[in-house]
């Protein structure tokens, strides 16, 4: 078309459309029921990623149109007060709007462009600052990429092919990680999903979280063959189950000693737990980190890093091969550096605040109605656990109350609050909480347990 007729056309197209909308004759509002149903004939289980099809808890899962603050509403204009923050990466809350500028700012200015560009330099820097452990790093688009590319490092840096992680971490879904223990802890594993060969699960072993002998023993009995040792710092992905008091400094000392990198997986924890992440809670310095959620302001990223002299192993650096079309997407950089140029002291003690009352007021509710729980927690991401005390490893979370966990999920979701739908995952309180926000949550679990 030429400009005159092409300019024309987009005319009349606006126009009728106005009028359609103008004489109420826009296409029926679409329930919540018939895109889960069109949803299912398109993904399987209905969803782009297991957690959300809500089988641990029952129930249909929401089908979420707009989020603003502390808060979601669903297609059917059902609000929710949400605890499940993307699963982490909205510390500052939904649609919050230096973020949400600064993404849009980059979409209009073009990006992507498949080359360096101002917001990723930034992103860098302020990273690098937050974290000086991170003396170099690279932008990736998942937790999982930049997890697997921190462990090909290793074992180039390294020439070991073995990798030690423990029960109940989740470090995404690349093959090596979706291992299970074989014959017992400190073993060579075996696969923990359909599709990963043998060969590959049995490169990694698995110890046991806070419990230091069992990673002594894995370190024994593959001397000299273990590359790396990955955590989650405060693991997260079994619940919220927190370093006991010189695990993780022992954990340090121990891989040095035998010649493995430590890596910590603060995807999580990066920017959560404190804004160094667990690293500058704990004060204990890892060879690699990587990072997600957070950093990305909601949008897709992940980012790995470190030792200068590890992280330039990296192409085109050094030998080992990385890459990716959308890595560093300047949308994504910049609405990362716009959350966490809003990470302030002021935020973190706020935080620390609401998860402390939110921690209290669940034990003391459960309490009075006769109920076993505890609560896992650090700083703003916290776990209630159908079991008391609160649970130290994977071995321990697994004797928690599933079952009470997902009648609690439901009976809370009744009174329209969105917990994340399984028990062995993080609750996520964001700076858009408030402290009346924590008030409502705690007289609706009082509910829910006395039920
Ligand atoms: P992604 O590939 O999902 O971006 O990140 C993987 C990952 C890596 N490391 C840690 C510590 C993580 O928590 C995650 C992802 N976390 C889950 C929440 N348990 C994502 C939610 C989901 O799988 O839908």
């Amino acid at each position: 078309m030429t400009g005159a007729a092409d300019t024309a056309q987009t005319a009349g197209t606006a126009q009728a459309a106005g009028t359609a909308q103008a004489a109420g004759t826009a296409e029926a509002a679409v329930t919540g029921a018939e895109y889960l149903r069109r949803a299912a004939s398109l993904f399987p289980g209905g969803v782009n990623s297991p957690v959300r099809a809500y089988r641990a808890v029952g129930g249909d899962p929401p089908v979420i149109a707009r989020g603003s603050g502390a808060t979601v509403t669903d297609v059917d204009g059902v609000e929710y007060l949400d605890y499940v923050g993307a699963f982490g990466p909205l510390i500052l809350g939904h649609a919050h709007p230096a973020v949400t500028a600064a993404a849009v700012a980059e979409l209009e200015a073009g990006g992507p462009f498949g080359a360096t560009t101002p917001p990723e330099v930034e992103l860098g820097e302020a990273i690098r600052e937050a974290m000086p452990s991170i003396e170099r790093l690279r932008f990736v688009s998942s937790g999982t990429e930049a997890v697997m590319s921190a462990l090909r490092v290793a074992r180039a840096a390294t020439g070991r092919e073995l990798v030690l992680k423990f029960e109940g971490g989740y470090h995404g879904h690349s093959d090596g990680l979706l291992a299970q223990a074989g014959s017992g802890l400190a073993t060579l594993s075996l696969p923990a999903s359909a599709g990963v060969p043998s060969a590959i699960a049995a490169q990694t072993v698995l110890a046991r979280y806070n419990d230091l002998a069992s990673v002594e023993a894995a370190f024994q009995r593959h001397a000299g063959r273990i590359a790396a040792v990955i955590v989650e710092p405060v693991t997260a992905n079994m619940g919220v189950v927190a370093p006991v008091p010189g695990f993780l400094e022992a954990l340090c000392e121990l891989s040095a000693r035998n010649g493995a990198l430590l890596v910590f997986d603060e995807v999580i924890t990066g920017f959560r737990v404190a804004r160094g992440g667990a690293q500058a809670r704990y004060h204990v310095t890892p060879d690699l980190t990587v990072l997600g959620k957070i950093i990305g302001g909601g949008m897709p990223v992940g980012a790995y890093g470190g030792r200068a002299d590890l992280v330039d192993l990296v192409a085109p650096a050094g030998p080992v091969y990385q890459a990716g079309t959308l890595s560093g997407h300047p949308a994504a950089m910049a609405a990362g550096a716009a959350a966490l140029r809003l990470l302030g002291a002021g935020l973190y003690a706020r935080l620390e605040r609401l998860g402390a009352s939110l921690e209290a007021g669940l034990v003391e509710a459960a309490a009075a109605a006769g109920r076993r729980v505890s609560v896992g927690r650090v700083g703003s991401i916290l776990t209630l656990f159908f079991r008391d005390p609160a649970p130290r490893d994977f071995d321990e979370v697994r004797e928690a109350d599933a079952h009470a966990f997902a009648r609690f999920h439901r009976a809370m979701r009744a009174s329209g609050i969105l917990l994340p739908p399984a028990s062995q995952e993080a609750w996520f309180v964001s700076a858009a909480h408030t402290e009346a926000d924590v008030a409502r949550t705690i007289e609706a679990a009082r509910e829910a347990f006395e039920r």
